[in-house]
């Protein structure tokens, strides 16, 4: 019985999703779903690439969820982009119909892309589509290098994925061969960058992607 609702819950999320696909592609926006643990740096990375691709051209938007606080939105509103903040107090993620409600509040004809960036969670975020082009698992080193081992489906529905924090290498015992492996068994043939939001390291390549 749960397991029945559950699907038909995915299935009307999906269906939404698949509209909003449709509404973007006819306003040629590309929107990319930023997922990740808390503190992975999924804000970081953001902040990371706004300024890189405005002076790029690209008119960029944000839909922020965490589960309280406006604190992401405010990080990002910096950079003179639209972004609308999500609070889904006890939720683990956003859903097709938050983010339909979001988008609906920015004038696509003006917009090339928008980031979302999902709850911090690992586990969940991973079975709702938004109708995103791409999901971006972003990971950090602090979090250790068998992740993809033990939450496997968040890399495998990730179209790319971002290890951050690469700085702090050589203070933990994150071994780069132990993650690529796990990355590995994980989703076969994934694509990793690795960056340092904090040494303004490795971004020319995600930026090549996201173009
Ligand atoms: N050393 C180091 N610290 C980083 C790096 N990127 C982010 N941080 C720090 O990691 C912490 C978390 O970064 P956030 O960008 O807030 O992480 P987040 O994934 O957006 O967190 P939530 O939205 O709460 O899930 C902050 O203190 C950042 O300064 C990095 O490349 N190196
Ligand atoms: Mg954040």
């Amino acid at each position: 019985m749960q397991v029945k609702v559950m699907k038909n819950i995915l299935r009307a999320n999906d269906m939404l999703a698949e509209e909003i696909r449709e509404i973007l592609k006819q306003n040629n926006v590309r929107m990319f779903n930023v997922l990740g643990s808390p503190g992975a740096g999924k804000t970081a990375v953001l902040e990371a690439i706004l300024p890189k691709l405005q002076s790029l051209g690209k008119r960029v938007a944000v839909i922020e969820g965490d589960c309280a606080t406006s604190n992401d939105a405010d990080r990002i509103a910096v950079f003179n982009v639209p972004v609308i903040q999500i609070n889904t107090g006890s939720g683990c993620h956003l859903d097709a119909n938050m983010i339909r409600k979001a988008a609906g509040e920015f004038d696509l004809s003006q917009l090339d892309i928008i980031f979302i960036e999902n709850v911090g969670n690992l586990v969940c975020p991973a079975s709702f589509d938004l109708g995103e082009e791409a999901k971006i698992a972003v990971i950090s080193v602090t979090e250790g290098d068998d992740k993809p081992l033990k939450y496997p489906r968040i890399f495998n529905e990730s179209q790319l994925v971002v290890l951050n924090k690469i700085d702090l290498v050589p203070y933990t015992n994150f071994q780069r061969e132990t993650f690529y492996t796990a990355l590995e068994s994980s989703k076969a043939g994934a694509v990793c960058y690795e960056v340092s939001c904090t040494k303004e390291e490795g971004f020319e390549a995600l930026i090549n992607y996201i173009k």
